[in-house]
């Protein structure tokens, strides 16, 4: 038997919020995931499909962390990583950190070279003696199988996977032709797959993965941070920690594969069999408090409402961070508060003290941080819709805001330089906003708009840099540099409060 963890999105160095805390969680999931494949799975081998870090412009004192934590793993334990958006550099260098791990031997960096022949993707065997910076292929040797367990690494590609995995398909027949026939295939790769999440950039459908599916066993997947499998041979595991509310919610899963292969005679002499296990990851909780304004006529009768609500609320927060998928080290860890407000406002917006009322809930429920969402509208705006013509702004009885924000976006996209293809702009608009309202990465945004740029015009395509000012000697002890990324990257939720 040969045992697999797969983990993947661990986003090392994410100071989310601006928390150094938020940053040592991410350190620390991850270690727990390890440390639990290690010394409970009997793992032979861990797959990481992109996304070790979380920044494109790594702090020292990450990478530093990375490379401890790395040397734990015990050397016969190979850990096989490839790229994922994240871990790209934010400007092109020939060298990433992810060859510099794997040139001191902390990591095996696979990557498919797709650029030497159009058609088919090149794959070097790994060599220990000689690491070079990366490689293309991983054979693992046990007596027990007719044949290697091999491992193959697709980089992230963004909109450009589903001819990259063509190149792969021939890649592997033809690197299998040379080095002979494995008795069984992986393949590490970093995209999400098409009806999953559906707003997510970076999607596969099923007819792409056609070739793929001939030629490899067991697709070791990341990027989107929920677990998910489809059609017994996809797998993605889920971040070991969630990144914004909406991975917070209970519905999405997070954790770790375990995937055990045991050779099966009775299917053939190369037959190899395997079983896979989701263990969740432990993580910080999310804890969502939905608080109606409507009723309220003035602020003192709304603020003592709330926080009558949110006293209502403490027992049920208290036992849901004691969860043990929410246990760090056996001790429940403090939650993340999202705090929804809803309704229709009846005072003014100035007098409705968000700010205070979030400060109030994370005393109360002991958040490390909370997370503000005002889903509210004033009645001022609730008098504003209801003068406007109904037939062309309400269907069925609906707010038609897609027709509304369609017609903005158009009209933004007709007095700007892109107007030749205003319709099309349009829809990339519409698309993106759909995903900050999802609250998607930021980066994810940026692939999307990117990608669709290139394709829209590719005469544009060139000299687009992406100016990102975090500063990468900051170690995060001080307070204003420290919030500046998430103040950027969750601009929506950036009416929360911070603890520290
Ligand atoms: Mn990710």
């Amino acid at each position: 038997m040969l045992t697999f963890g797969h983990i993947a999105d661990t986003h090392l160095g994410h100071r989310q919020y601006g928390l150094n805390q938020r940053e040592d969680d991410m350190m620390s999931s991850t270690r727990a995931a390890f440390q639990e494949m290690i010394e409970e799975r009997e793992t032979d081998a861990i797959l990481l499909p992109g996304d070790l870090f979380h920044s494109r412009d790594l702090r020292p004192k990450v990478l530093d962390q990375t490379e401890r934590e790395l040397a734990r793993v015990p050397d016969d334990i190979p850990v096989l990583v490839s790229r994922g958006n994240h871990d790209e550099n934010l400007t092109p260098r020939k060298v990433t950190w992810l060859n510099y791990l794997h040139q001191r031997g902390h990591v095996v960096f696979l990557k498919a070279d797709l650029d030497a022949d159009p058609e088919t993707a090149r794959f070097e065997r790994y060599n220990p003696d000689n690491p070079g910076e990366y490689a293309g292929f991983y054979d693992i040797d046990i007596e027990e199988f007719d044949g290697s367990i091999r491992v193959f690494g697709l980089q992230w590609r963004g909109a450009k996977a589903g001819k990259a995995l063509q190149q792969v398909a021939n890649g592997i027949r033809a690197t299998n032709e040379k080095h002979g026939e494995p008795a069984f295939t992986v393949l590490l790769a970093h995209f999400g797959m098409e009806d999953e999440v559906p707003t997510l950039g970076g999607t596969v459908t099923h007819a792409e993965l056609r070739d793929v599916k001939e030629v490899v066993d067991y697709l070791a997947l990341g990027h989107i941070h929920k677990r998910y499998e489809a059609s017994d041979w996809i797998y993605n595991p889920g971040s070991p920690e969630a990144h914004n509310t909406r991975e917070g919610r209970d519905d999405w899963e997070h954790g770790y594969y375990s995937v055990s292969l045991n050779s099966d005679p009775s299917e053939g002499d190369n037959a190899v069999d395997f079983e896979v296990a989701h263990h969740e990851s432990k993580r910080r909780p999310y804890y969502r408090i939905e608080f109606d304004v409507t009723t309220y006529e003035s602020p003192g009768e709304l603020e003592a409402a709330f926080q009558e609500y949110v006293q209502s609320e403490q027992s049920a927060v208290t036992e849901y961070c004691r969860q043990s998928k929410y246990a760090a080290r056996g001790e429940p860890r403090d939650p993340i508060l999202d705090l929804r407000f809803t309704g229709t406002l009846q005072c003014s917006r100035g007098d409705f003290r968000a700010d205070e009322l979030a400060a109030y809930a994370q005393d109360v429920c002991n958040a490390l941080y909370v997370q503000v969402n005002t889903g509210i509208r004033t009645a001022n705006v609730q008098q504003l819709i209801s003068e406007i013509d109904e037939d062309e702004v309400f269907k069925d009885g609906q707010l038609n805001t897609a027709a509304l924000e369609d017609s903005v976006f158009e009209t933004i996209a007709q007095e700007s330089m892109y107007a030749e293809n205003a319709s099309d702009v349009a829809d990339v608009l519409g698309n993106a906003h759909q995903m900050a309202q999802a609250e998607e990465a930021v980066e994810d945004i940026q692939d999307s708009v990117s990608s669709a740029r290139r394709n829209l015009f590719p005469e544009l395509a060139d000299g687009v840099v992406l100016d990102i000012d975090e500063d990468p000697f900051d170690d995060g002890n001080t307070a204003e540099t420290a919030g500046s990324e998430e103040s950027r990257t969750e601009a929506d939720e950036a009416a929360g409060v911070v603890n520290e």
